[in-house]
């Protein structure tokens, strides 16, 4: 199956444009009327619900930001009452309280819809078996890629994250054809399988949606080797639903969002103003259609640019390329300004250095210091000093050579890095720790 909902994914750019403006006056007309915080909002930039009739007029509307759901938390943005409200999911924040969202019964239908779709971009029908090894909880990777699979019509292994064994059986036992999982539990479970002599190319296994945290072109190539399936980058967030806003489709030429429901823009992050097409900068939603917690121009930090035009696979929809990094998780070291996916992709390219590590910053006295603990490949992890010390060299050459600041580069055994079965943590700042 190519779209789960073709009319929809494939519309003409001038039709979907129409629809998109009919829904937005809509939306900004339910949430000034039901919601006391966009009411306020929206009376403090001078904008009346009536003002909104195309979606060009969405760049007068004021930003939603993960600030104001932390004001009004847990419950401050319903537009519905209580009673309507079926479900709620949260992510955990950093630090202090979770983003908390809610849905109403429709929401819970169109992310399903959504989630759907996201599986059908990759192939799956209803003769797939999808095993769904995102957490189920709180977390919207597990509930929301169910829903999608058995909207779909596939069978469902509804295995959760962890227990990596017993996913390798029921993927042999199963006969598993599409696995939804985070790219660093692809890996996990394509190093446990290599434990236990169990070769994954040889299994029913044909794709993976591999997705809820950033990866890099490197590890993609790693997966795709390792467990031997077409791996498709899919996109979401809790804010706006869950899994479900984009995903890649067989074309593999960025992930489509599904912008019949989430509007996207792209926004210069220092000022607010919308970058060409085509640039990078801040990625920023508009809820068209959802009821329980609908958001305007909601800032999502993540950096990524957008491409529109009709993709090879048919869809009209705008695509996004791969998340490349998020406008919070920069790191400043020394003044210097040091985003972790550079660094993972350094050690990517570099024969004998594994897809783990773990980046780690300190303070010793005024000075900000940067460790990165990178594992070396079982082969390469010899007693042969000399070889390991000129990996190491090298690693830190070519660190410092791409982020302009000295790294002290430490090699670490194979499988001394704690794995991750969800979101891998792969930042330690101990400089917060000890202000907060
Ligand atoms: O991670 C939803 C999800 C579940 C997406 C399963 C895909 C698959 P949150 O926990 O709210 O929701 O985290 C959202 O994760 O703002 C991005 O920074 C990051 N993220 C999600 N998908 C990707 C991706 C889920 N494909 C945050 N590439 C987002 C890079 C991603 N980062």
């Amino acid at each position: 199956m190519k779209y789960f909902q073709p009319i929809d994914e494939t519309m003409p750019v001038d039709q979907l444009r129409e629809l998109q403006g009919r829904r937005l006056a809509d939306v900004v007309a339910r949430v000034y009327r039901d919601v006391p915080f966009y009411r306020r909002k929206l009376d403090e930039a001078g904008i009346r619900p009536q003002d909104i009739w195309s979606i060009d007029d969405l760049a007068h509307l004021p930003f939603t930001t993960k600030e104001d759901f932390r004001d009004t938390y847990p419950f401050g943005l319903l537009a519905r009452p209580m009673s309507d409200i079926v479900r709620t999911h949260a992510s955990s924040g950093t630090t202090g309280k979770p983003t908390v969202v809610a849905y109403t019964r429709a929401d819970i239908e169109l992310w399903a819809d959504c989630c759907a779709r996201t599986l059908a971009c990759g192939g799956a029908d209803r003769h797939s078996v999808v095993q769904v090894a995102y957490g189920y909880g709180l977390f919207t990777g597990g509930l929301g890629m169910h829903y999608g699979s058995e909207r779909l019509g596939a069978m469902t292994v509804p295995v959760s994250g962890g227990n990596t064994r017993r996913q390798l059986m029921l993927i042999q036992d199963f006969g598993t054809t599409h696995l939804c999982c985070t790219p660093s539990y692809a890996l996990l479970l394509a190093e446990t399988a290599d434990e236990m002599g169990v070769d994954l190319r040889k299994t029913n296994l044909r794709a993976g949606y591999f997705g809820a945290e950033p990866w890099s072109g490197s590890m993609r190539r790693a997966i795709v080797d390792r467990l031997g399936v077409e791996a498709f980058d899919i996109y979401g967030l809790s804010e706006v639903i869950g899994p479900g806003v984009a995903s890649e489709c067989c074309a593999h030429a960025g992930m489509h969002i599904f912008e019949d429901h989430f509007y996207p823009e792209v926004i210069d992050p220092a000022t607010g103003k919308a970058v060409p097409d085509g640039t990078r900068g801040e990625l920023v939603f508009t809820h068209l259609t959802k009821e329980g917690m609908p958001l305007l121009r909601y800032r999502t930090r993540d950096i990524t640019r957008l491409e529109h035009g009709t993709c090879a696979c048919g869809r009209t929809f705008a695509r996004m390329e791969r998340v490349s990094g998020r406008t919070d998780d920069m790191l400043i070291v020394r003044g210097v300004n040091v985003f972790p996916s550079q660094i993972e992709h350094v050690l990517l390219e570099i024969e004998g250095a594994e897809p783990h590590y773990r980046i780690v910053v300190d303070r010793r006295g005024r000075l900000d210091d940067l460790e990165v603990q990178v594992e070396v490949s079982p082969q390469l992890f010899s007693d042969e000093v000399k070889e390991m010390e000129g990996l190491r060299q090298r690693i830190a050459n070519e660190l410092h050579s791409t982020l302009n600041v000295n790294a002290k580069v430490t090699l670490v055994e194979p499988r001394s890095i704690p794995r991750s079965e969800g979101k891998a943590q792969r930042v330690v700042d101990r400089r917060q720790m000890e202000t907060s």
